[in-house]
């Protein structure tokens, strides 16, 4: 798929290091409501059916870590993080989607979504991250939940998430709209939509 391999370690191109850890995103920042926070599965499941868990079910799925790198677009980079959470193919193993769904999109608090093909979303280091460095995610990081998905930007890896949708066909996310590159792979430095070449995203 990319020009570039994935290198764990490394800035993709055009990147460079921070230091700290800043916090980047659109709107304010969401209230965690445990009593109504739920995290849904729905769309194009293998059995048509939804599948909810509330915050405490969510928070006993098998807790899994990786180190990954993260890359914003805006040319920052932050390397070697530990993430803890729910991986991706703990919830598609127990939440499973049809044959024949190849994207997925990713809903947060305020409708913020970011759509991923289903091969990006389950690379085997991305993870419904809970925790950073042993500690809980903190209000303006993501709490209680965010996507973390290494060799893409970082907008790809909503905070405040609350569900998957399976897809049966591609569809653009809130960035993806607003001329950010649908597929969004750091190392191929795939930033914008208007680089986008035919095949790699539905119509504007
Ligand atoms: N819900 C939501 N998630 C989001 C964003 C956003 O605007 N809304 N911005 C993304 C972008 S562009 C980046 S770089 C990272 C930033 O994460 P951080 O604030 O924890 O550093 O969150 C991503 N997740
Ligand atoms: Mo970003």
């Amino acid at each position: 798929m990319g020009r570039y391999e994935r290198r764990e370690g490394e800035l993709p191109p055009g990147q460079r290091l921070q230091r700290g850890w800043p916090v980047t995103h659109y709107g304010p920042v969401p209230r965690f409501k445990p009593d109504r926070w739920e995290f849904r599965v729905f769309g194009a499941t293998a059995d048509g059916d939804k599948t909810c868990w509330n915050h405490a079910d969510f928070s006993a799925l098998p807790y899994d870590t990786v180190v990954a790198d993260f890359h914003c677009v805006t040319k920052f980079s932050m390397l070697g993080i530990e993430w803890g959470g729910v991986a991706t193919s703990t919830v598609v193993k127990l939440a499973p989607p049809a044959a024949d769904v190849t994207h997925v999109m990713v809903w947060a608090e305020y409708g913020f979504s970011s759509n991923l093909r289903i091969e990006d979303f389950l690379d085997d280091q991305s993870l419904f991250a809970t925790h950073k460095g042993g500690q809980p995610l903190t209000a303006e990081h993501g709490f209680p939940v965010r996507l973390i998905v290494p060799g893409l930007y970082a907008w790809k890896g909503p905070k405040w998430v609350r569900g998957v949708e399976y897809m049966t066909a591609d569809r653009r996310g809130f960035w993806e709209e607003r001329g950010y590159h649908n597929i969004g792979d750091a190392w191929s430095e795939q930033r914008y939509s208007y680089q986008e070449e035919p095949g790699e995203g539905p119509e504007i």
